[in-house]
């Protein structure tokens, strides 16, 4: 019954099913509710439980009872039973104004934005960015990386330069704004780490999204209303830095970032091609204006992040982040692209393809498109980066447990078109 314990964030157990007004009602309103627990703030799982009747045959006999009978007057055709609405935290302009002063007055201010999926707030954040002249760090999961917004000021290349201890002790931070969840970027999870004296203010609707512990400040609001606010309190406020043109901590960051995508492009030149990164760097090229980009755990993740340059095409990028599982990859992929506005792709490691292959069969069902792009290394490419590289003995059997499978015939079994 409790299959999930504690961690969902609601558990139901529902009435045996039976062709009633009164069961469709109580069904569609747990539904309701059910659906704006899981999405309400911190977006979560809610285990509903559905008990049969044995034999678990339908009833032949009990047809439903007409649509009438169920929804209360015609007005309602077609909107939910239950609308649950939730008033964002709206933070309060006067109390902000102490903030806005500290954020104008420093030289070397930065933000930060790990996976996030506000509505509006990258156009937002990224005005936010220029007003502070903040370089602002786009991990691709914080939907800030590509769009309309996009300038100089959003660094999409600090994944490879930050890797440099010099770099990172040199670019020190004063201040530094977060939003979303941690990074997907080590090194610059480390770079956090590596300046938690000065002062980092987490802002998110509720949680603490900071499981490196560097946080000094949380600041529980709206992301995009908080933005907002520091915007409008900045733009009154008399207290303009003097020369308001782009410092030099900016320009910095930015002409480190440029290097760095520059150094990056002319060693994939070197690679072999196709390569694993390769892939990115051809998709960020590629991908037409609205497209959604799926990305596989494991290396896909973060070699989006490494290798996917920022631009003004909107692009957005989805991954089944979780636990950081190589499960339920590819049906989590082929849900989004029932719903995605433009063509998705999906970019996969064989390990993590062939864990969930029998996703495939929605596609299939339900003729869902998407490319799918797989990452064939013959096992788990991702251990080769890590310590246990060193176990000579024991590494392909435990870590790279190659398998030899060709996927081919796979494809071919659920009627996919296979290259
Ligand atoms: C469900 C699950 N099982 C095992 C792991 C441990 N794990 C992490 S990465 C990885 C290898 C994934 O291989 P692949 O999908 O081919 O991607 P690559 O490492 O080659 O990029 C494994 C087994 C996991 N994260 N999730």
């Amino acid at each position: 019954t409790r299959l999930y314990g504690p961690h969902v964030k609601e558990f139901v157990e529902m009435m045996l099913p039976e062709a009633s007004a009164e069961a469709i009602r109580y069904a569609r309103t747990i539904a309701c509710r059910a659906a704006a627990t899981a999405r309400s703030d911190a977006a979560g799982p809610v285990h509903i439980n559905f008990p049969f009747r044995e034999p678990l045959i339908p009833a032949a006999a009990a047809a439903l009872p007409a649509r009438d009978a169920v929804v209360p007057t015609a007005d309602d055709r077609g909107a939910p039973y239950v609308r649950v609405e939730q008033a964002p935290r709206r933070p309060d302009p006067a109390g902000l104004a102490p903030l806005a002063a500290e954020l104008r007055a420093a030289t070397k201010g930065l933000i930060v934005c790990g996976p996030q999926d506000a509505p509006r707030f990258p156009e937002v954040v990224a005005r936010l960015a220029e007003e502070l002249h903040f370089p602002l760090l786009a991990d691709p999961l914080s939907q800030v990386r590509c769009g309309p917004h996009h300038s100089p000021i959003v660094i999409d290349s600090y994944d490879a330069f930050l890797r440099d201890e010099e770099t990172a002790q040199a670019l020190a931070p004063e201040v530094v704004l977060r939003f979303g969840a941690a990074p997907v970027s080590k090194p610059l999870m480390l770079y956090l780490q590596r300046h938690a004296r000065c002062r980092q203010i987490m802002i998110g609707n509720s949680g603490w999204g900071d499981p490196g512990l560097t946080a000094s400040d949380v600041l529980h609001a709206h992301p995009r209303f908080l933005c907002e606010a520091l915007l409008g309190g900045l733009r009154s406020s008399a207290r303009r830095r003097a020369a308001d043109t782009p410092s030099d901590w900016a320009g910095r960051w930015q002409r480190t970032a440029q290097r760095a995508r520059a150094a990056l492009r002319r060693r994939l030149g070197q690679e072999p091609d196709p390569s694993e990164p390769g892939v990115f760097a051809e998709l960020a090229d590629l991908l037409p204006e609205g497209a959604a980009l799926f990305a596989g755990n494991s290396m896909p993740v973060r070699d989006l992040d490494t290798f996917f340059a920022g631009g003004p095409r909107f692009v957005r990028f989805l991954t089944n982040r979780g636990a950081s599982g190589i499960d339920g990859v590819i049906s989590a992929a082929l849900g989004a692209s029932a719903v995605s506005a433009g063509p998705l792709v999906l970019v996969i490691g064989d390990l993590s393809f062939y864990h969930d292959m029998n996703g495939l069969l929605a596609a299939r069902r339900l003729s869902l498109q998407a490319t799918i792009v797989l990452l064939h290394n013959d096992g788990g490419g991702i251990f080769s980066f890590l310590p246990q590289a060193d176990d000579p003995e024991h590494f392909e059997e435990l870590f790279g447990a190659p398998h030899g499978l060709d996927f081919r015939p796979a494809a071919e079994m659920y009627g996919l078109s296979y290259h």
